[in-house]
């Protein structure tokens, strides 16, 4: 099993009940287990035109799957989504990033790990630090070193979802189910 972690946003639609069911959807995955829910943020978009502010956050999980494997499920919940693909960082239902595989370096022609914008993003780091107050980057930059450098400026947290949520432990071998409506800080 490796600890993964998924970035999620949505600025089309309802964009919390997006990232909401995309996170029940997470739970369903084979052979994964959803471990956290990191806080939740409104943010700015960046991308062309004028879009609507994106919601982002970021789930941690426990997979047996392999990267690509992951990938593929991803995508099939971004369809499920009716997520249309039109111009690149045009706002979407839903977008679905693996951001961190375990220790993994990954450069394919679909598939790069970590994700390669993740380290300028406020909207990936500030819910990411949310879930861990380290992580070292294979290229030698920490967590902590990229915050300090990185203005939370267009951020602000969803007020239901401010706080991370806890859904299993690591080292458990099944799954807690949590209420997202009334989990919001809750550890279980
Ligand atoms: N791909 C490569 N690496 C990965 C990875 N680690 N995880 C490939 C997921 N997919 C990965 O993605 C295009 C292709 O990237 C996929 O087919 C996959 O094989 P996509 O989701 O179809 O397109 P995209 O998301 O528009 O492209 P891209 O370049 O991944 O966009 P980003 O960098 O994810 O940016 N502003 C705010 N405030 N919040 C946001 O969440 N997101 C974006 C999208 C732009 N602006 C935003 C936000
Ligand atoms: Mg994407």
């Amino acid at each position: 099993m490796q600890q993964c972690f998924v970035a999620l946003g949505s600025n089309l639609g309802d964009p919390l009940v997006q990232v909401m069911k995309a996170v029940e959807a997470l739970q369903h995955l084979p052979d994964t287990r959803l471990l956290a829910l990191s806080s939740f943020y409104r943010s700015v978009a960046i991308g062309p035109g004028v879009q609507p502010d994106y919601i982002n956050g970021v789930a941690e999980l426990d997979t047996g799957l392999t990267p690509h494997q992951l990938l593929v499920q991803l995508q099939q919940i971004e369809q499920q989504h009716k997520r249309v693909r039109t111009e690149r960082w045009g706002p979407r239902t839903l977008d679905l990033d693996i951001l961190l595989f375990g220790d993994q370096l990954l450069d394919e022609a679909d598939l790069t790990i970590p994700h390669p914008r993740m380290q300028e993003r406020n909207f990936v780091l500030y819910p990411l630090l949310s879930l861990v107050s380290e992580w070292q980057f294979p290229d030698g930059r920490s967590l902590s070193d990229l915050i300090k450098k990185c203005s939370d400026e267009g951020l602000s947290l969803v007020d239901e979802y401010s706080s991370p949520t806890i859904f299993a432990s690591k080292n458990k071998t099944s799954t807690v189910d949590a209420d997202l409506n009334t989990t919001s800080g809750d550890a279980l």
